[in-house]
């Protein structure tokens, strides 16, 4: 039964596999997003080593100048996705998005490394790639962090990775509508408008590309000149664990500064953090940089720090504030805690399950020793892609498949689920 499942996921990568890069789905996103490369890239090694590698290499050989990964390469015309590289304007040889994702790379690279079989390969390979995801990590801190607390915000709602979190609404109210041009959006030709974000979260989304368009994507600009500036702890989660393998694998390969410098944020990062703990959720809240203030809002972002190295005190509230959520939901992890009103089971980042998140916080459950609620994720991730297939997401409260189908990072995560 379980090998049915693996090579149903083996299949997905294939048939989502452009050769150098995977798309995450074909129809809804026919171009190569950044987070979803490096996490299918985990997947793809199951199958073909060098051919994980060349995901991650792909991504970075898009880098700008300045450091900065794109979210999305446009690497072939498609008009079947908005906003296109037309809107963006991004003047790049080979079109890309200006706005970034949750840098999750390293991490990636550190499973491929880790796992090699063949290892002076990897050695060469990882050794080429280091700098350049040191360069993005700079970039981050440099550009989201100006002044220097040790956490960086996203500009764009986009840039978490969670599009339409309940965790932006106020913030992102305070985005403009007026003067955007008309668009046709896309997303919803190819799936269920009720499971998508609203044609006003469009229209802000848009305003914001066009702001940052006509600054002409010059990064030294746009955190002052974004009126949405969030520091959301699940994305700095990721960053900072990110930072923690970049020093591991640095270590390996005998780059000692750069390992230290890693390190040095970790620690910094971390620190910072506890300023986001929230006593009343028993989990972490965005902070949002333009007010000044904690967003009181309890999402999967204030869940997601025990990926990172985070105080043995905060990785055990959170095991149990899981344990909660699990007599709640039929399946874990909701992307919002479901005692919020506005908590939406089937609209993309408003309530639904992702398998990617899971596997995140299951790796750093039982990384931590919470077992018992580490198994409690997995097998319901498993028991959502026996019921309903290699969906986008799934309503955590029956298990429905929403979004897409046939989906690249999903599958990579139910082979990891399945080892
Ligand atoms: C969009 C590709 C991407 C993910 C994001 C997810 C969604 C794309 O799909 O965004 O156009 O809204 O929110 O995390 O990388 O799978």
């Amino acid at each position: 039964m379980n090998s049915d499942l693996f090579d149903q996921a083996v299949d997905i990568l294939a048939r989502n596999d452009k050769g150098t890069y995977t798309v995450p789905t074909h129809g809804l996103y026919p171009f190569q997003w950044n987070w979803d490369s490096a996490l299918s890239a985990i997947g793809l090694n199951y199958i073909n080593e060098p051919r994980a590698w060349t995901e991650i290499e792909t991504l970075f050989s898009h880098q700008w100048e300045d450091g900065m990964v794109p979210h999305i390469i446009f690497h072939q015309e498609d008009d079947g996705y908005f906003p296109g590289p037309e809107v963006w304007q991004t003047g790049r040889p080979v079109p890309t998005s200006g706005i970034t994702q949750p840098p999750v790379a390293a991490f990636a690279l550190r499973r491929l490394f880790n796992r090699a079989k063949d290892k002076e390969a990897a050695r060469t390979r990882a050794a080429a790639l280091l700098p350049k995801i040191a360069a993005w990590h700079d970039w981050f801190f440099a550009n989201r962090d100006p002044e220097q607390t040790g956490l960086v915000a996203i500009i764009h709602p986009w840039e978490s990775g969670r599009d339409n979190s309940i965790d932006w609404d106020d913030a992102f109210s305070r985005v403009p509508t007026e003067g955007v041009g008309a668009f046709t959006r896309r997303d919803t030709l190819h799936t269920d408008p009720a499971h998508r974000p609203t044609q006003e979260q469009y229209q802000r989304y848009i305003w914001l590309v066009e702001r940052f368009r006509s600054l002409g994507w010059d990064n030294s600009k746009l955190h002052e000149a974004s009126p949405f500036r969030v520091v959301d702890p699940g994305f700095n989660a990721i960053l900072l664990r990110s930072c923690a393998d970049l020093a591991d694998m640095a270590d390996d390969l005998g780059e000692t500064a750069l390992a230290e410098t890693s390190r040095a944020r970790v620690a910094k990062g971390i620190a910072a953090l506890e300023a986001h703990w929230s006593d009343k959720y028993k989990q972490y809240l965005c902070y949002d940089r333009a007010i000044g203030a904690l967003i009181d809002s309890p999402s999967i972002g204030g869940l997601l720090p025990v990926f990172a190295p985070i105080p043995e005190e905060r990785a055990t509230a959170i095991a149990a504030r899981l344990e909660t959520l699990g007599n709640r939901v039929k399946y874990l992890v909701p992307s919002h805690d479901p005692d919020v009103e506005d908590f939406d089971g089937r609209r993309y980042w408003r309530g639904p399950a992702w398998l990617i998140v899971n596997y995140m916080i299951a790796d750093g459950l039982a990384r931590d020793g919470y077992d018992q609620v580490a198994a409690r994720v997995v097998s319901d991730s498993v028991e959502l892609i026996r019921i309903g297939g290699f969906a986008e997401y799934f309503d955590p409260m029956n298990g429905a498949p929403c979004g897409g189908p046939h989906f690249t990072w999903t599958a990579a995560m139910v082979m990891e689920f399945l080892k």
